[in-house]
C-alpha cells in the first residue's frame, strides 16, 4: 500500500494536450483553429487545471531596499531599487545586487530589508523580503541571523529570507525565483489526489482518476465535473488509456488499479449524461501483475502495455487481457508509458536524396 502511494505521488503530475476541438469552452471563431489548452492534474493540491501555452507573457516584479538598524546613506546606499523580468519560457532564478558602505565604526551587526512588490503575471509569495545583515569589520560583536525557510512555489519570492554580507565586501547578490505563468481551475471542486487524465475529444468528455478516493470522475467540455463519480469502489485507480471503439456509441477506456493489482476495461454509454455501462476486470491477482500503474493502448493493433513497478515489468497483452507476457523485465521502477508512432525519417531522407540526384543531372 505504502509503496503504491509513493509511486502514485511520483507520477502525480499528468499532462495532456487537449486538441482544438476538445475541452475548450471558447466559442468557435470562424475557420481559425481554436488555441489548444494544456490540462493537468495536481495530486498535491487536488486540482484539475488548464492553461493556454500560447498565452505566456513576460512576468516581472520590483525590488527595493528599506532600513532596519542599517541606515540608508550611512551603511548602504539609500533607496536601491529595480525591476526583474522573465521572458516566456524563462523559469530560472534571476539575481541582482545591492551595495554596502564600509565605515570605520566598531558596531554590532546591522540589517536592512529588500522587499518584492508590484508583481505582473503572478503574485508575491514567501519569502517576499530578504534581510541583509552587515557583519562589521571594525571589531564590533556579531550575532548570526536565524533563518526560516518558507517557500511558496509558483510565486515571486527570494531564495532565502536572510543573508550575511561583510561590511568590506561592498556588494551583496540576492536571488529571486519567478512566479509561474498563471493557470486557471478547469474543475472548481478540489479532489483528493487526482493523478491521470484521459480526454475523449469526440465526445467532449474528460475522465479523471482520483486514487485518494478510489474513484474515476468525468468532466464535460465546460469544465463541469459530474458530482456522481463514473466509477467508485476501486483501490487506487492510477492511469487511464483509451481509444474510441469502432462503435462510437460504445467507447471504452482501460485503467489500472495499483492497489488491487488489477486492470479494467470501462465501457461507456454516451446517453446524457455519460454513464458506465460495464466495468470488466481483464487482469487481476493470479495473472502475474503486482502493482500496475501506467497503461497505454493501441486500439488498431489490439494491444496494450502496462507498467508494473511492483514486478519491475512492462506487460503486453491483447485488449481483452489475453496473451499476457512480460515484454521487458528486471526494471527498477517503470512509471509512465506511451504509445508512439515513429515518423518515417529514413524514407523521407531517401526521397530527398533522389530529388537531389535528379537535379544534378
Ligand atoms: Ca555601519
Ligand atoms: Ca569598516
Ligand atoms: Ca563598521
Amino acid at each position: 500500500m505504502m509503496a503504491h502511494r509513493a509511486l502514485i505521488a511520483r507520477g502525480a503530475l499528468a499532462l495532456i494536450l487537449v486538441l482544438a476541438f476538445g475541452m475548450s469552452a471558447a466559442p468557435a471563431r470562424g475557420h481559425t483553429d481554436p488555441e489548444p489548452l494544456i490540462v493537468w492534474t495536481d495530486a498535491g493540491t487536488g486540482k484539475v487545471q488548464q492553461t493556454n501555452p500560447s498565452s505566456a507573457t513576460p512576468i516581472s516584479v520590483d525590488f527595493a531596499t528599506s532600513d532596519e538598524e542599517a541606515v540608508g546613506g550611512q551603511d548602504y546606499p539609500a533607496n536601491q531599487e529595480g525591476r526583474l523580468y522573465w521572458q516566456p519560457g524563462e523559469t530560472w532564478p534571476k539575481q541582482f545586487y545591492v551595495l554596502i558602505y564600509n565605515d570605520t565604526v566598531a558596531e554590532p551587526e546591522e540589517d536592512f530589508r529588500v522587499t518584492l512588490s508590484n508583481p505582473v503575471g503572478g503574485t508575491v509569495g514567501e519569502p517576499s523580503m530578504q534581510r541583509v545583515r552587515i557583519r562589521d569589520d571594525d571589531g564590533g560583536p556579531f550575532t548570526p541571523p536565524e533563518s526560516v525557510h518558507p517557500d511558496t512555489p509558483g510565486t515571486f519570492r527570494f531564495s532565502s529570507d536572510v543573508s550575511v554580507v561583510d561590511e568590506d565586501a561592498g556588494v551583496q547578490i540576492l536571488t529571486v525565483l519567478p512566479a509561474a505563468n498563471p493557470a486557471e481551475d478547469l474543475v472548481t471542486e478540489v479532489l483528493s489526489e487526482p493523478t491521470s487524465l484521459l480526454v475523449d475529444a469526440g465526445a467532449d468528455v474528460m475522465y479523471v482518476t482520483d486514487p485518494g478516493t478510489g474513484t474515476v470522475y468525468w468532466v464535460d467540455a465546460a469544465g463541469t465535473m459530474n458530482p456522481t463519480p463514473l466509477i467508485t469502489g476501486l483501490g487506487s485507480p492510477t492511469d487511464l488509456a483509451g481509444a474510441t471503439d469502432p462503435d462510437p456509441l460504445m467507447p471504452s477506456f482501460w485503467l489500472t488499479d495499483a492497489e488491487a493489482g488489477k486492470v479494467f476495461r470501462a465501457d461507456i454509454s454516451y446517453n446524457s449524461p455519460p454513464s458506465l455501462d460495464a466495468l470488466v476486470e481483464l487482469l487481476g491477482p493470479g495473472s502475474g501483475l503486482i502493482g500496475p500503474t501506467g497503461i497505454a493502448v493501441d486500439a488498431d493493433g489490439d494491444r496494450m502495455w502496462i507498467t508494473d513497478p511492483g514486478a519491475g515489468v512492462i506487460w503486453q497483452c491483447a485488449l481483452d487481457g489475453s496473451g499476457l507476457f512480460a515484454l521487458a523485465g528486471g526494471l527498477d521502477n517503470p512509471g509512465g508509458i506511451a504509445f508512439v508512432i515513429p515518423e518515417p525519417t529514413t524514407l523521407l531522407l531517401f526521397a530527398a536524396g533522389v530529388l537531389l540526384l535528379r537535379k544534378r543531372r
